[in-house]
Formats: C-alpha cells, sequence, structure tokens
C-alpha cells in the first residue's frame, strides 16, 4: 500500500455536475445504474474513476457503449481513455452487500440494506471521483421487495414513488450538493416514531426515527435530543436546518458511532436506543451527544466539507467541540470537561506519544480509516476551544459567522476556518497554527519565585515538544493558560501582571520560556495553573501537597480541584511504585473527602470525580517503561486503602441513592454517580456481611439499569464473592438484548482479575459474542486491550489471544481489526519479557498474507 500526502493536493480534473443512481436491491446481485452529468476542466482527456470490489456490466457516454479497447479496469480504477468536455457517462455495476462484511459501502445489517461511505466507501458501490471535493446534486431511486423493505430511504426528499409486482421504488432528490461520502440508502422494515421541529425561519421539519420492530420506546431519547440539538444550535450557533426531513435510522452492524449523510443519520443503534431499564445513565448521555454530534455536522461538515481528507479535523474537531458544548449547555460542565480532559491524557497523549502519532491535520496517510482518531477528534475540538480561549464566546461567535459566510456549499480547509477566526478576532494567530502542523504533546514545566520584599511573584514557563516520528525538531506553540491564585488561607486572589491594571485570567506563552511577573503581591500566592484544561499539554509543577490542597479548599475551577486531587493519589501511587513499599494513603486528602461526602450539600458528582483513582493506563502514561504489575499493585493497593478509611463516609453517599427513582434530572444522575462509585469502594470489603446486603439490594433495585450494571461492576471488578452469582443472574435476565449483553462482556473483559485472558477467550464462544459485529468486538476485545494488567501479562497469553483475533479479522473486517491494534503498539515501552513477546507477535502479524492497508500501516510504523 501506498502512502498519501496532504502537500501533493490536486483540484479534481472533471466536475460531476449531477448524480442518478439507480439501485436494485438484491442481497447478492445489487445493480447499480449511475448516470453522470461531467465537465471536463482541463486538457488531460482521460477520466479516472476510483472503484473497489465492483463488478462492470458496462459503461456508456453520451448513450454510446464503450468497446472495451476504450477503457481499462484495475482493482482500484476504471480508467476511460478519452472523453469529450460535457458528457453522460453511464455506468453500470454489479454489487454484493449481502457477502460485505466490512461493513463499507453497500451492506446487509440483520435483514436492512444501509451503506457506510466514509471515508472511501462509495467506490464500493460504483465508479465514481470518491473524493470529497467533488460536490454533485444527487438523486436516487431505490427499488427493493416490498414485504421485506417497505422503507426505503436516501438522502434529500422524496419525490416519487412506484409499485411494481412484489416490488417498490422510492426515488430522492438531494437539492444540496453534497460529496460522495454523504451518500446514504437505506432499505427495511422498521419501527417508526415521528416528530416535528419549526425552525426559526419557519421551515416545518419532518423527524422521523427508525428502529428495529419492538423498540419504539426506546427511540424517544434520541428524538428529544434531536429535538434539542435543533433549538440549541439555532440559539447558540445561529445555524438553522435546512431541508423538510431530517431521518434516524438505528442499525445492529455499524463501524464507527454514527455518520452524518445528508438528511439521512445512520446510527448504530447503541446511540439510539435508551430507556432506563436497558440504559445507563452515561448511554442516555452518549446518545444525546451523539445525536448532537451528527445533526452538527449538517453545517459543519455537509454544508461546508473537507476539501481532502488530511483536512478531517475541519470538521470533526470543530464538531466535537460543539456537541460538547451542547452536553455542557444542557447537563452538567464540570463533569463533563473532566471527561473530557480525561480522555485527552489517557488516550490522546498516549497516542501522541506512539508511533502513529499525528498532527489534528496529519501529512501522510495510508489507510484514510486509522485516521478517524483521539487526535484528529478530540485534540481537534481541544484545538478549537482554545481559539474560543483566546477570542471570548461573542469574537468566536462573529469568526463562525464569517467562516459560513465565505465557504458554504464548499471543500475547504482548516487554513480557511483559522483565517476566518482571524480576520473575524482582528488577532494574529499565525504562531497558533503550530497546533496543525505539529505532533506531540507540550511539556510546560513551571518553576516560581516570590519575593516578600518587593512584593513580586513571578511564574517562569518553559515548553518543550517531544520529538515524534517525521518531525524532530518543534517550534513552540501559542498555549493559554487560565490561572487562578489562591492565598495561604485558600482565599481567592487576583493579581495583575507588571504594568498592567486588571487582573489575569489568561497567561500567554508563546515563546519557549517566558516569565510572567507579578507586582503588588503581598503573601506568597498558589497558582492553579491549566484552569477548565484550557490546554492539551503536560504540566511539570513540583509542589508541596499543602499547595494542592489549597487549591482543592479556595479555587473555583473544578477541573483545577479535580486535577489537585489526582495529583496527590499518583504521587502516591509513583512512591510505592519507585520505593517498592505500600501505598502510604495520603491522609490529609482522606479527610478532605470525609467531610465533603459527609455534608449532603455538596455536588455528588464532582465527590464521584474526586474519589476516583487513576487508573492503571492513565498511570503507565507517568512511565517511558511501563512498570506493568507494579501500576496494578499500587492502584489496587490504593483501592483498598481508599475503601477502608472512607467506609462509612461510603456507606452514607451510597444511602443518599433512591433506588425507586429513574429520573434523568442532573442531580438524580449524579446521586447514583456517586452511589455506583461509592459502591465500587465497598465491594472491596469482601468480608462484609452488610457490603453483600448493600450490593444485592442495588442489583435487585429493578428497572434501573445505572443501578443494576453499577452493582454488577463493583461485584466483578472486586473479585466479590457474589459476582458469580450476579454475573449469571444478569445473563438469564438479558439474554435477549444485544446491547445489554455487550455491558456483560466488557465489565468481565476489563476486570483486573488474573485469569482474565481464559475467562476473555472463553467468552469469544459464549451466545452473546459475535465474530461479524463491531458492537460485539468492542465490548469484548476491545475492553480487554485497556485492560493493562492483563493483556501484559508476562507469558504473553495476552499478546497471543489479540493478535489471533486481529488476523481473523484481518479479511473480514479490517477497520475492527485495526483498532484493536492501536494498545499494542507501545510494544518498545513494556518490560524487557513482555517486549520480546509482544514484537515477535507483531512480527508475526506484518507476514501475515494479504495484510489489510489498515493493519499494514499500523504494524509497519510500529516495527520500523
Ligand atoms: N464522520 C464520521 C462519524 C462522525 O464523526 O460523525
Ligand atoms: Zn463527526
Amino acid at each position: 500500500p501506498e502512502a498519501k500526502y496532504r502537500l501533493n493536493y490536486q483540484a479534481p480534473g472533471f466536475k460531476i455536475h449531477t448524480t442518478e443512481l439507480n439501485f436494485h436491491l438484491d442481497d447478492n446481485h445489487t445493480e447499480v445504474v449511475n448516470r453522470m452529468d461531467i465537465e471536463r476542466l482541463s486538457d488531460e482527456l482521460a477520466l479516472q474513476l476510483d472503484g473497489e470490489n465492483l463488478q462492470l456490466v458496462g459503461v456508456a457516454i453520451n448513450g454510446k457503449t464503450l468497446a472495451e479497447s476504450e477503457f481499462s479496469i484495475s482493482d482500484k480504477h476504471l480508467i476511460i481513455h478519452e472523453v469529450p468536455e460535457r458528457f453522460e457517462l453511464l455506468v453500470e455495476t454489479l454489487i454484493d452487500p449481502a457477502g460485505n462484511t466490512s461493513l463499507e459501502g453497500l451492506y446487509k445489517s440483520a435483514g436492512t440494506f444501509c451503506t457506510q461511505c466514509e471515508a472511501e466507501g462509495f467506490r464500493k458501490i460504483t465508479y465514481y471521483l470518491d473524493r470529497p471535493d467533488v460536490l454533485s446534486v444527487f438523486t436516487t431511486t431505490v427499488n427493493a421487495t416490498r414485504a421485506e423493505h417497505p422503507y426505503l430511504l436516501a438522502n434529500g426528499n422524496p419525490i416519487a414513488e412506484h409499485n411494481s409486482g412484489d416490488r417498490h421504488s422510492v426515488t430522492w432528490h438531494d437539492p444540496h450538493p453534497k460529496p460522495a461520502y454523504l451518500f446514504a440508502l437505506v432499505a427495511g422494515d422498521f419501527d417508526l416514531l415521528e416528530d416535528s421541529f419549526t425552525t426559526k425561519e419557519d421551515r416545518e421539519v419532518l423527524l422521523q426515527v427508525f428502529v428495529d420492530k419492538g423498540n419504539l420506546p426506546r427511540a424517544k431519547h434520541a428524538m428529544a435530543s434531536l429535538i434539542n440539538a435543533m433549538k440549541w444550535d439555532e440559539s447558540r450557533f445561529n445555524l438553522i436546518y435546512d431541508l423538510d426531513i431530517y431521518m434516524i435510522v438505528a442499525v445492529d452492524f455499524f463501524n464507527m458511532g454514527a455518520m452524518e449523510n445528508k438528511g439521512l443519520n445512520i446510527f448504530n443503534s447503541k446511540y439510539v436506543l435508551a430507556d432506563s431499564e436497558t440504559a445507563t445513565d452515561q448511554d442516555f448521555l452518549n446518545v444525546e451527544s451523539v445525536i448532537g454530534h451528527e445533526y452538527f455536522h449538517n453545517w459543519t461538515g455537509n454544508r461546508i466539507t473537507c476539501r481532502d481528507w488530511f483536512q478531517l479535523s475541519l470538521k470533526e474537531g470543530l464538531t466535537v467541540f460543539r456537541d460538547q458544548e451542547f452536553s455542557a449547555d444542557l447537563g452538567m460542565r464540570a463533569v463533563n470537561r473532566i471527561q473530557d480532559a480525561r480522555i485527552i491524557r489517557t488516550h490522546q497523549f498516549e497516542e501522541d506519544s506512539g508511533p502513529m502519532a499525528h498532527p489534528i491535520r496529519p501529512d501522510r496517510v495510508v489507510e484514510m480509516n486509522n485516521f478517524y482518531t483521539v487526535t484528529v477528534y478530540n485534540k481537534g475540538a481541544e484545538v478549537i476551544r482554545m481559539l474560543h480561549t483566546l477570542l471570548g464566546e461573542a469574537t468566536f461567535q462573529k469568526g463562525m459567522a464569517l467562516y459560513v459566510e465565505r465557504h458554504d456549499g464548499q471543500a475547504v480547509t482548516c487554513e480557511d476556518f483559522v483565517k476566518a477566526m482571524e480576520d473575524a478576532g482582528g488577532i494574529d494567530l499565525v504562531q497558533f497554527r503550530n497546533w496543525y502542523s505539529q505532533a506531540g504533546t507540550p511539556r510546560v514545566t513551571v518553576s516560581e519565585a516570590y519575593d516578600a520584599d518587593q512584593k513580586t511573584y513571578s511564574l517562569k514557563l518553559t515548553q518543550s515538544t517531544p520529538a515524534t516520528p517525521g518531525q524532530q525538531e518543534k517550534h513552540p506553540f501559542h498555549i493559554p493558560l487560565r490561572v487562578e491564585f489562591v492565598d495561604s488561607s485558600n482565599n481567592p486572589l487576583t493579581l495583575n501582571l507588571a504594568g498592567q491594571t486588571s487582573p489575569i485570567s489568561i497567561l500567554e506563552l508563546k515563546e519557549q520560556t517566558h516569565e510572567f511577573r507579578f507586582e503588588n503581591v503581598t503573601s506568597k500566592p498558589i497558582a492553579g495553573l491549566l484552569a477548565d484544561f484550557s490546554a492539551p499539554v503536560r504540566l511539570d509543577f513540583e509542589r508541596p501537597e499543602s499547595e494542592l490542597l489549597a487549591i482543592i479548599a479556595g479555587c473555583s475551577d473544578p477541573f483545577l480541584r479535580w486535577d489537585a486531587v489526582q495529583q496527590i493519589y499518583l504521587a502516591a501511587i509513583k512512591q510505592a511504585i519507585e520505593g517498592e513499599s505500600a501505598v502510604r494513603m495520603p491522609e490529609q486528602l482522606v479527610s478532605v473527602l470525609q467531610q465533603e461526602l459527609a455534608n449532603p450539600d455538596t455536588d455528588a458528582a464532582m465527590n464521584a470525580l474526586l474519589l476516583q483513582i487513576p487508573g492503571e493506563e492513565a498511570v503507565s502514561q507517568e512511565y517511558e517503561v511501563i512498570p506493568v504489575e507494579e501500576i496494578c499493585r499500587a492502584v489496587a493497593e490504593l483501592r483498598l486503602a481508599m475503601a477502608q478509611s472512607l467506609k462509612a463516609q461510603l456507606m452514607l453517599a451510597w444511602e443518599r441513592i433512591d433506588l425507586t427513582s429513574n429520573a434523568l434530572t442532573s442531580e438524580a444522575i449524579a446521586k447514583r454517580m456517586l452511589g455506583n462509585t461509592a459502591l465500587g469502594y465497598l465491594a472491596l470489603l469482601n468480608d462484609e456481611k452488610s457490603v453483600t446486603e448493600v450490593l444485592l439490594a442495588q442489583f435487585n433495585a429493578a428497572g434501573n439499569m445505572t443501578l443494576q450494571f453499577g452493582a454488577l461492576h463493583a461485584a466483578v471488578h472486586a473479585n466479590h464473592l457474589s459476582a458469580p452469582q450476579l454475573l449469571n443472574e444478569f445473563a438469564e435476565q438479558w439474554h435477549g438484548n444485544t446491547l445489554v449483553m455487550d455491558k456483560w462482556l466488557a465489565v468481565q473483559a476489563t476486570a483486573p482479575i488474573s485469569g482474565s485472558v481464559g475467562a476473555v477467550r472463553a467468552l469469544t464462544e459464549h451466545s452473546a459474542f459475535n465474530w461479524g459485529n463491531p458492537n460485539r468486538i468492542y465490548s469484548l476485545l476491545a475492553s480487554f486491550t485497556h485492560n493493562l494488567g492483563q493483556l501484559h501479562q508476562r507469558s504473553g497469553e495476552g499478546y497471543e489471544f489479540v493478535i489471533a483475533a486481529i488476523k481473523r479479522l484481518n479479511n473480514s473486517n479490517p477497520q475492527v481489526a485495526s483498532r484493536l491494534l492501536s494498545p499494542l503498539l507501545k510494544w518498545r515501552r513494556l518490560p524487557t519479557t513482555q517486549q520480546t513477546k509482544l514484537k515477535s507477535e507483531l512480527l508475526g502479524l506484518s507476514r501475515l498474507d494479504n495484510l489489510a492497508p489498515d493493519l499494514y500501516e499500523k504494524v509497519n510504523q510500529t516495527l520500523t
């Protein structure tokens, strides 16, 4: 497989004015007739179309069938040697949807025909210029048997229907020109939930959510979320929907979370279906966020799309930022922000320090599917957030408006976005652009000095970014650091930079080193740096525990308080690892937590987050060579010590859960969050009768999955003696619901219990598992790849198991196989025994026949 480079971009040589598609659906022999009105834009006479796994039936120009000498075919292209300036091209192909296990292009998911075209799946449907900068007006006719496929859907508005014998057809027209990756088609039988929304331009929009038969009650939350998203985008971004119909279809077999196809979103059913009996609070919040995300793409992605795939973060970073703000405005802003920061620190920092590190706008790609990453999406969103921080909400919105005014209907670049922000804000973002071009996580080192005589305080910040593959030297980033100060009595303090009259809240670090000097400072301040996680950087700030405790007590920013607590936990864990000693409980923190928990007026969700110690993967970020076993030991010891020290208060927190309520208010969700966190600790006290009673009481609280699963999770992860019984009861109750059984698979795959490899291997034989369904694979196998202690067992058993699974999936679904590989790419950072075993497994994989490009790219990158 060959790499493509961002700098080699060339504008397309052809324009496809209109595309008329005709599908005669059949399991193994679907006919696709594709009629295009094409204009040649250059003197190059040959037209090269993309196409994969297609059987060509015929090709004609202006009604005249081409002879075989007039075109050539390879496994990737159809090349027509000479075309006129403006012509109608007719291409007829045959495809095999039921045999398409890659779930890319047109495929069959449990009886439903559906499509997934982003990034380059349309070429598995017909020959086309399958690139995002070729925009065309699509008209689509779908023809299928009526009994099995009463609903025939495509993008845009329905304009015609026909019946003939046992078949019928519907024609759809989408007036908005779009690239092929936004094309969608669905044919199947569903339950349908309908509602409507009137836009602020008075357009009446029909809203439809299609779900599997019997699931109608589980679609209500998705519909409510869609309506909330439409309202929110109007009020916060002034972006208004532009078609008369908006459809969401839930399917069971889907590689990603969902897809923003114009007017016809296709969703993984896991992000549509939710009721309190089968979905946890987090599932409800995820549905809201993904429904919002796909809806927000209608402007940031569809109306304004990407020029080429290197610009993916143009739409994804921005749309993740928008969905994060949506969730924060509707729910718990502080909790969301901390969770988002945790994703960056655990997963994005790991990607940034590994062999696949790439800037949010990559320069080199072998397989585009490998770049739907936490870097492009989540770090991309952090970059947008930094722009928002630098510009402020009002100016940021001016920049958005200018971006839309300039580029509506176009396929553009990240540069176009930054330019709009720069022009609207009247600020210089030249250096800020380094966030788009450079990979790696900047490290900001802090030192401070206080001069009591001069009443001055200075903060010296130094940034450095490690080399990443292909980028040895890094230029300094433009880093906004939000800051808050407290005095030694934990009272808020405002400080002015020397020569300035207003208090400072954001320090802008642009140079490699900069010293910020503050004047008229009457006592040594305690600086809370990186408030709101204002930049995706690592902060090195050695300071005594007393100052961290002052931040916890005195700072108003929830991220700062949470982060200070995390630093105390981390210090205790690292001390135990490095000193090869037992974990020493951070006594002062424990007494702060005891007080917080004893007070029913404190924020329950925040308390839950404060109680959660860093996980094994987060701790592994601290080490160049990961001391796997020591990390697992220290983390387990700290968990147990916390449970012992806080037992009484944890029980109090647990007792505040209302086991009879399914309310979805932030307050009710927060209480369950804290209760489940408390129960997770209590379950570690295995021999206490009261704990067993509590576990069973919560497990049996009927009708609420957050509580039932919370109890199961606590028992299984603590290896509590009730765990086998609860696992059995859960499976017996839920064996008919695959999405719920995914939780059952995941809870076992993530348990830090020795012997997991054998248990997880055995679960691949369980009826709840299915090698053909991505959700099952993510729940069992991808979960397992994040179980640090079990995956990296010295025996190498974990590696053998995962690599065998990857080999098995190489042919059937390489996109899913590739996701399983990522956590194995850090083999160089493992202790020698593990390193040797994993390397040999990776070498074995690299020699596999027909290794898919998705896997080739990663394995090659990590071994060279
Ligand atoms: N565009 C792929 C799915 C998503 O990010 O919405
Ligand atoms: Zn997206």
